[in-house]
């Protein structure tokens, strides 16, 4: 059937509204849904990066990881010889971490809504930057104090091309290429799903350099 003017008008339309990718039960990939506010969030990263330094953490297994990770929120998330878990304080300053401002919040506020989430308040932002060649090897987040509300993650700066694999380490990935300003959302039974990040290729981003910064929003603490 030939498209009517106001089918055409329709599909224009929608183009402006950021594209939705069902990526898995309860996940969904929102193109470029930051991009409205993206100039406006950069100089609050700056800022938190400042007073929150990103620093190469230790595994407890003893390895220093290639991405480097600060936090924003009442938690943050730490690591070193005695294991994984959240703080209320940055080890490296002895401060709470930097509050997380508010357009990141609402940002992850209205991502989670737009994929059925409704309510999303995280008291947790983690970043973390890689560098060319920096990556995450596939592991499950379980960390946070319930697995109730989702992940909203916002990927800044390089490409990064994210492994998406199953409830076992050895079940295929998914290869889900993450651009600037794309946005993500893992609830439910996905919620637990190993994940990764393969290693960034060398590259320069107009606005971020040669780097990519993800920021993943969580709620850590008691609901
Ligand atoms: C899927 N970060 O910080 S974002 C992490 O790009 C982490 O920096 C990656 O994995 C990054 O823990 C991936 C995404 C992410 C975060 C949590 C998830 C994906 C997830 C939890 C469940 C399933
Ligand atoms: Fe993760």
């Amino acid at each position: 059937m030939q498209p009517t003017n106001f089918d055409l008008f329709a599909d224009h339309e929608t183009e402006q509204q950021p594209r939705a990718e069902q990526i898995g039960e309860q996940s969904w990939v929102l193109r470029g849904f930051a991009l409205p506010v993206v100039e406006q969030l950069l100089p609050t990263l700056d800022t938190i990066i400042g007073a929150a330094p990103l620093r190469h953490m230790m595994t407890p297994g003893g390895f220093s990881m290639s991405v480097g990770t600060s936090s924003c929120g009442t938690l943050g998330w730490i690591t070193d010889r005695s294991g994984y878990r959240y703080s209320t304080v940055d080890p490296l300053t002895g401060e709470p971490w930097p509050a997380m401002p508010q357009v990141l919040s609402e940002l992850a506020r209205e991502a989670a809504q737009r994929a059925g989430f409704a309510d999303f308040h995280p008291d947790s932002c983690l970043i973390n930057q890689y560098i060319p060649g920096a990556k995450m090897s596939l592991h499950q987040d379980k960390d946070e104090h319930a697995y109730t509300a989702p992940i909203v993650s916002l990927s800044l700066g390089l490409p990064a091309m994210f492994l998406f694999g199953g409830f076992a380490r050895s079940d295929k990935s998914q290869r889900i290429p993450l651009l600037h300003g794309d946005m993500v959302i893992w609830g439910g039974a996905d919620r637990l799903r190993f994940h990764g990040v393969l290693p960034i290729k060398p590259g320069r981003h107009p606005q971020l350099g040669e780097r990519r910064v993800n920021l993943t929003f969580r709620v850590a603490g008691c609901l």
